[in-house]
C-alpha cells in the first residue's frame, strides 16, 4: 500500500492540491516534504504532533523530512485560526522558545543522531531575517496579488474586526519558506493541519509564478481532530497536554491516552502511533468485543508514551498506574509519588506525632472525630499501603516517606497526599 494509501486508511488527509500528481512522484524517487512549528509557546502540545508524526512515516517509506522552526514566522504570528490579533511577543522570548521547540523535535525525532534519523531541521529565521525591506518589496511583494490575500478564509474572516499589515503579511513570510526550501533544499511538499490550507496554497501559487506553472510542487493538509462526543480534542481538566515532562508528566501524560473512551480509541491509534494496519485492526476487533479490557487504551497510552517520553519514563508511569491501582505505593519514590499525585488533594500537617483519627480531623482531610474514628475502626484507612484500623495509632514524620509524603488511601479509590511541613 502506498504512504498516501496508507494516510488515508488513517484518516489524516484533509484536503490535497494534486493527489494523483503527488502519488506518482512519492512512487518515482525519494522526496523532500516539509511542516512548520512556530515558537510562539515554550513546548508543543499533542495537536502538534500529528503532522509531524506524518513526516516520519514518510521518512520510513524513504523520504526525506525536514522541519521548519519559525523563529522568524513566530515573532510576527500566524493568523490562521484565530479572531483576534495577536500581542508581539520579544524577539528574546521567541528565540528561547525556538531554542526548547527544536530541543522537543531533536529528541523526538533525531535522537541526536540526524545521519541515521534522516530528519533535518531548520529556522527559518536564518534565511528570512536577510533581507531589506526595498528587496522584499521589488523580489516578493511584486509577485503577490493583495485581491487573492485578502480571499484567504484566514485573512477574510478578519477584515470584520481588522488585521494588521504585520499579520496580513504571515502568508508571503510562509511562501517565501516554501520558495526557498524548493529551489535549495529540493522539498516539494509541504503539509500542515486544515488551518495551514490557506499558507500552503499561496506558497504554491508563489512557486509557480516564479518558477513556471510546471514546478512540481505539492501540498495537503491534515483533517482537523475532532472527538466523538464533539468535546475539544488534546485538552484534560487541567488544560492542554504539553510534550514537556516538566508541564506535563510523563505518568499524566499516560493517563491522559489510557482514559480516552473507546469510541475515540480507534482513530486515535491510527493517528498517534506506528502500529501497522493489521495490528491496529487487531485492536478494533478487541475495543468491540471487549471494551473492558481496554487494550486498545492501553496500547495507545504505551506507543504514544514511549514515543515522546521514551521507555524509562513510560516504565515509570506503568509503575505508578500499578501502585495506585493495588493501592502498593510504599515503594514509590518521592519523585514518582509527586508526579502521581500531583492532581490529587494535598494536605500540609505540621512535624508532630499524632493519634491518627484527630490528625485526620485537624489536617482537614476528614471533617469529624466521629467519622474520622468510624473509618479507621472500619479499616477504610491504608497508610502509605498499609491497612490502619488500630484506632490508638500514632501517626509520625518518621512514617513519611523520604520524610516528607505520607500517602492517606481512603476506600479503595480516594487517595490524599499529606506533605510534613519543613
Ligand atoms: C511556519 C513557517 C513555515 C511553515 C509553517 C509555519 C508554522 C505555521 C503554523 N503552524 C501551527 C503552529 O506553529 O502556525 N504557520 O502552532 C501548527 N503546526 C502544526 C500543524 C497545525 C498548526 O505547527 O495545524 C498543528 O500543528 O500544521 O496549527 O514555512
Amino acid at each position: 500500500m502506498s504512504i498516501l494509501k496508507e494516510l488515508e486508511w488513517r484518516g489524516a488527509i484533509n484536503q490535497q492540491t494534486n493527489a494523483e500528481g503527488l502519488e506518482k512522484l512519492l512512487s518515482e524517487k525519494a522526496v523532500g516534504l516539509y511542516c512548520g512549528v512556530d515558537p510562539t509557546g515554550d513546548s508543543m502540545h499533542i495537536g502538534h504532533l500529528i503532522p509531524f508524526m506524518i513526516l516520519k512515516r514518510f521518512q520510513l517509506a524513504g523520504h526525506k523530512p525536514l522541519v521548519v522552526i519559525g523563529g522568524a514566522t513566530g515573532s510576527i504570528g500566524d493568523p490562521s485560526g484565530r479572531n483576534s490579533e495577536r500581542t508581539l511577543q520579544t524577539m528574546e522570548t521567541i528565540q528561547e522558545n525556538a531554542r526548547k521547540l527544536t530541543a522537543q523535535m531533536d529528541k523526538l525525532f533525531l535522537k541526536g543522531d540526524v545521519e541515521a534519523s534522516g530528519f533535518r531541521i531548520v529556522n527559518n529565521y536564518d534565511w528570512l531575517s536577510e533581507f531589506s525591506l526595498l528587496g522584499f518589496l521589488r523580489d516578493y511583494g511584486k509577485h503577490f496579488n493583495v485581491n487573492q490575500m485578502l480571499a484567504k478564509d484566514v485573512v477574510a474572516s478578519r477584515l470584520e474586526f481588522g488585521i494588521s499589515f504585520t499579520e496580513f503579511t504571515y502568508q508571503i513570510l510562509q511562501s517565501i519558506d516554501f520558495h526557498h526550501l524548493f529551489k535549495s533544499e529540493n522539498i516539494q511538499v509541504q503539509i500542515g493541519g486544515a488551518d495551514q490550507w490557506g499558507n500552503i496554497t499561496a506558497g504554491l501559487d508563489f512557486i509557480r509564478r516564479v518558477e513556471g506553472s510546471e514546478a512540481e510542487a505539492y501540498g495537503f493538509t491534515i483533517p482537523l481532530m475532532l472527538k466523538s462526543d464533539g468535546t475539544k480534542f488534546g485538552k484534560s481538566a487541567g488544560g492542554a497536554i504539553w510534550l514537556d515532562p516538566e508541564q506535563t508528566t510523563p505518568y499524566e501524560f499516560y493517563q491522559f491516552w489510557l482514559n480516552q473512551q473507546d469510541g475515540d480509541v480507534v482513530k486515535f491509534l491510527k493517528y498517534f502511533t506506528f502500529l501497522s494496519i493489521e495490528e491496529i485492526e487487531t485492536l478494533e476487533k478487541e475495543v468491540a468485543e471487549q471494551p473492558h479490557l481496554r487494550n486498545g487504551q492501553k496500547h495507545l497510552a504505551e506507543e504514544i508514551t514511549r514515543f515522546v517520553h521514551g521507555q524509562e519514563a513510560l516504565d515509570e508511569a506503568l509503575l505508578i498506574t500499578e501502585a495506585l491501582f493495588t493501592g502498593n505505593v510504599k515503594d514509590l519514590s518521592t519523585k514518582q509519588i509527586a508526579e502521581g499525585f500531583k492532581n490529587m488533594p494535598h494536605y500540609t500537617a505540621p512535624r508532630v506525632a499524632q493519634n491518627l483519627a484527630i490528625w485526620l480531623v485537624d489536617i482537614g482531610l476528614i471533617s469529624s472525630r466521629r467519622q474520622a474514628r468510624e473509618f479507621v475502626q472500619n479499616g477504610a484507612i491504608s497508610i502509605n499501603g498499609d491497612k490502619i484500623a488500630d484506632l490508638d495509632f500514632e501517626i509520625s514524620p518518621e512514617h513519611a516517606i523520604g520524610e516528607r509524603y505520607i500517602i492517606v488511601r481512603r476506600g479503595k479509590k480516594n487517595y490524599y497526599l499529606v506533605t510534613f511541613e519543613d
